[in-house]
């Protein structure tokens, strides 16, 4: 008999786990797959010993819905990212499984603490920030909602680099994430392809052939994305750069051993490290070559899998659609015309009606310099037929805009796929939108302004490609694992659909005024905080009182997230204190995280500055402990996990027109706290939600801020007439915070005098006056608790899965699978 004849869904089908079950397989586990006795086990064994038990759980549904998308020749999609911050799995997938309180009690029975072996797992640091951290929530979304896809990435050998603070500052620590081991995943040693590198090329009559010089080897790991209580999960796949046999056989052949083994070790630099850079192009040969072999190794994976169920590339674009996660993953699109034409013999003309078929693109950004480039030259040492490829889309498309749109030479200059100048370079960003069928922005003010600025002439040239799909968060990870409390008190009134059905929330409207619920709601908060504060008293040693108002900003340190108006208030604040000791002061602690790419200046000195700052505040007994400042350093989600259910304040401070969409203002917001933000990124849609009484906005508007910018912005000016605010400055520049190094900041105070360049100056004042109105209305906790009501059951439509929903109809055009 073979397995082909046996038409059960899956003849091993994992147990249903009673305590005495799940206790017996994880010690099972535990003996023959770690190799351990239960006396001599140690956390991390409990831990990986539960991981491989509840692993098993979700394996089967996994296999069947790869299986039932393969047998139902669905159209599926492939989402490309570089960056994928997924976070710990054992405390998602328990949930997932509906096993929480099981393992729990298993582990109990065991003499074992489930929550400190969960905190024993690593959390992946592979990415940097908000783009990264959204794949994820995109994946748990995906697999939640039956989505027949795919995620392709990068397993670096090191993700983001460890944060510690030294003396106040920054100090990067290798992030060696695998060296602990890590069991959720499965190696998938047939699954490898070749990644070719170099060369040149040349033609055979029309035939353009690629001669390379180099070659690695993309080695498949693939993790299991559980969804909801849904018996299915999706997969997210990760290469590796493998040296595999190639190593250099005239070395070998020549006896040289150690120096053909040798070249095997920087050919695996392909993956040896994330960058770790947000909003900021390196421009380095490493990256490059990470993207081409990210968008190789998963095209020929692809393609190969379409073959195999289709028996024909001709249906592709019937049956594949392709996503990029902004423009590190564009390469695919002249990858795409590389296999189609070269490989597969189409007419360039048909090849590129199913590449702009297939392909989707998501801009992350509008700041210039997050907008790649590559040196030609560099793409012609690296990729030299893909370049030549990239050429010949330009002057096709060139050649549509002359002929349909303008003959503007300047028009047609600006459009190019190739910017003219000393150095030539391939615009990435052109080329996904060229290369694409759609292309959206992450919230509504974003895609509007993408449409007037970076992409102003590509909307006049394709105007219905553009669109928005505003981002959104998974409630499984940033409720039901953050934030326990509040989901059981959810539980309590509504039932547990939420946790699939976000828009559920809206019926605890009906319970909102029950004084039982209106009690829990700062009990849980009061709660969280003291779980934080806990956290932060082990770790800093920082007392902080659970009772103070938590203002919170946690996200990458950058100038236009404006972390230093954040400072600039606390130093204004700290004084108005010393000024007015008895006067009846509402208590802050003010939280601050967040990590700086490691060769950007501005933002370590504002690392370093609000380490010294927080360090006099909390120092200074006339303040009598009702202010306090803390940096906790490496940011990362689990800590995330831990601070966002703690905030009263919910701080999204950028300059408006600059954060796209940001993605943790949803998290605080549905988590009860309220934000306090300009009118940038998705706050704008959050006050649309929830109402100008539940939200504090302050600042200039985008138009406000281009004004400012077009007629001259003078922050001198500022700083002479502000008296708070000039006494704030000339505090810092006297070394108040820096006594021992009194200059220390002189780089950063010029630079916010005579440039500012993103205005903390112009909005000062307006941010302190609401930082007063939170104050204000702080002191009156019903009203307060009224507010983090509102928000919390307004958050409905910010659910990843109303995002994913939108994507899949409006962009991928794929239905969900009918899960059994
Ligand atoms: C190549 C260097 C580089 C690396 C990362 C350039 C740009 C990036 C990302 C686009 C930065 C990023 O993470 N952007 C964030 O994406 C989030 C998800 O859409 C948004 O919520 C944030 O506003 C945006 O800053």
């Amino acid at each position: 008999m073979t397995f082909d004849k046996i038409d059960a869904p899956f003849p091993y089908r994992a147990p249903e786990h009673t305590t005495a079950s799940l206790k017996e397989t994880i010690i099972y586990k535990l003996i023959f797959l770690i190799g351990r006795s239960p006396q001599e086990a140690s956390q991390r064994d409990w831990l990986n010993a539960t991981l491989y038990a509840v692993r098993d759980l979700v394996t089967e549904g996994w296999i069947n819905t790869a299986r039932q998308s393969r047998d139902e020749k669905t159209r599926r999609v492939y989402y490309l990212s570089m960056e994928f911050l997924m976070g710990r799995t054992l405390s998602n997938a328990l949930i997932a499984e509906g096993v929480y309180e099981l393992a729990s009690e298993a582990l109990k029975e065991l003499n074992v603490d489930l929550e400190e072996v969960l905190e024993k797992e690593v959390d992946p640091g592979l990415g940097n920030g908000g783009l990264g951290r959204l794949a994820a929530c995109f994946m748990d979304s995906i697999a939640t909602l039956g989505i027949p896809a795919m995620g392709y990435g990068i397993r670096y050998e090191y993700g983001m680099f460890q944060q510690h603070i030294e003396d106040g500052r920054q100090v990067e620590k290798p992030d060696a994430w695998l060296e602990k081991g890590s069991c959720w995943e499965f190696i998938r040693p047939s699954k490898r392809f070749n990644i070719r590198f170099g060369g040149h090329i040349y033609f055979e009559g029309k035939k353009c052939l690629w001669k390379n010089d180099e070659e690695i080897t993309a080695l498949a790991y693939d993790q299991m994305i559980p969804g909801y209580d849904n018996d299915s999960a999706a997969t997210l796949r990760l290469w590796s750069a493998h040296a595999g046999d190639m190593f250099n056989l005239q070395d070998f052949n020549r006896g040289d051993y150690f120096s053909a083994i040798e070249n095997r070790a920087s050919t695996e630099n392909v993956s040896r490290v994330l960058y770790p850079d947000d909003s900021t192009v390196a421009g380095r040969e490493l990256r490059l070559r990470q993207e081409y072999f990210l968008v190789s190794a998963s095209l020929q994976d692809i393609v190969r899998r379409h073959k195999r169920t289709h028996g024909t590339v001709k249906n592709l674009a019937d049956k594949v659609a392709i996503h990029l996660n902004d423009t590190h993953p564009a390469l695919a699109i002249p990858e795409l015309m590389h296999i189609l034409v070269d490989q597969e013999g189409y007419e360039w003309q048909t090849a590129w009606d199913m590449c702009r078929q297939i392909f989707s693109y998501t801009c992350h950004t509008l700041m210039s310099e997050a907008l790649e480039t590559w040196p030609v030259e560099m793409m012609a040492k690296i990729l030299p037929r893909h370049l030549q490829i990239i050429f010949e889309i330009n002057d096709y498309f060139l050649e549509y805009v002359r002929t349909y749109v303008t003959t503007d030479d300047h028009f047609i200059r600006r459009v190019s796929l190739i910017e003219e100048g000393d150095a030539r370079k391939v615009r990435m960003g052109w080329l996904s939108v060229v290369g694409s069928h759609k292309v959206n922005g992450v919230a509504a003010i974003h895609s509007d302004l993408m449409v007037t600025s970076t992409f102003a002439d590509f909307a006049r040239i394709y105007p219905e490609r553009f669109t928005n799909v505003t981002n959104g968060i998974t409630p499984r990870r940033w409720i039901a694992v953050a934030n326990p409390d509040l989901s059981a008190l959810f539980d309590r009134y509504i039932g547990t659909e939420w946790r699939r059905d976000l828009s559920r929330l809206q019926e605890l409207k009906a319970h909102i005024q029950a004084p039982e619920f209106k009690a829990a709601i700062p009990q849980i908060k009061r709660a969280n905080k003291v779980r934080l504060a806990d956290y932060v008293k082990r770790e800093l040693g920082i007392e902080l009182n659970p009772d103070a108002l938590f203002d919170v900003q946690v996200k990458r340190i950058h100038e236009y997230k404006r972390q230093i108006l954040n400072v600039l208030h606390i130093v204004a604040r700290y004084n108005e204190m010393i000024a007015n000791p008895e006067k009846d002061w509402t208590p802050r602690v003010f939280i601050l995280a967040g990590k700086a790419a490691s060769a950007y200046y501005a933002a370590k000195q504002t690392i370093n500055l609000i380490n010294d700052v927080a360090h006099i505040i909390n120092h200074d007994e006339r303040l009598k402990g009702r202010l306090k400042v803390v940096f906790i350093p490496n940011y990362s989600v689990s800590l995330a996990q831990i601070i966002i259910p703690a905030a009263d304040i919910s701080e999204q401070i950028s300059l408006a027109g600059t954060e796209a969409s940001g993605t943790s203002n949803m998290k605080f917001a549905l988590n009860g706290a309220l934000t306090l933000g300009t009118l940038d990124g998705a706050n704008v849609e959050i006050l649309e939600n929830v109402g100008e009484d539940n939200i504090f906005i302050f600042g200039n508007t985008v138009e406000q801020v281009e004004a400012l910018r077009r007629e001259g912005y003078y922050p001198f000016n500022y700083y002479q007439q502000d008296e708070q605010l000039r006494t704030v400055i000339d505090q810092i520049s006297a070394g108040r915070f820096s006594p021992k190094d009194p200059n220390r900041y002189q780089d950063l105070l010029n630079s916010l005098r005579s440039h500012d360049y993103y205005q903390a100056f112009a909005d000062f004042r307006s941010y302190v006056e609401a930082q007063k109105a939170v104050d204000e209305k702080y002191r009156n906790q019903d009203a307060w608790v009224e507010s983090a009501v509102q928000n919390i059951v307004n958050m409905s439509f910010f659910s990843s899965d109303r995002t994913i929903a939108e994507y899949a109809e409006k962009i991928w055009k794929i239905k969900p699978l009918n899960l059994a």
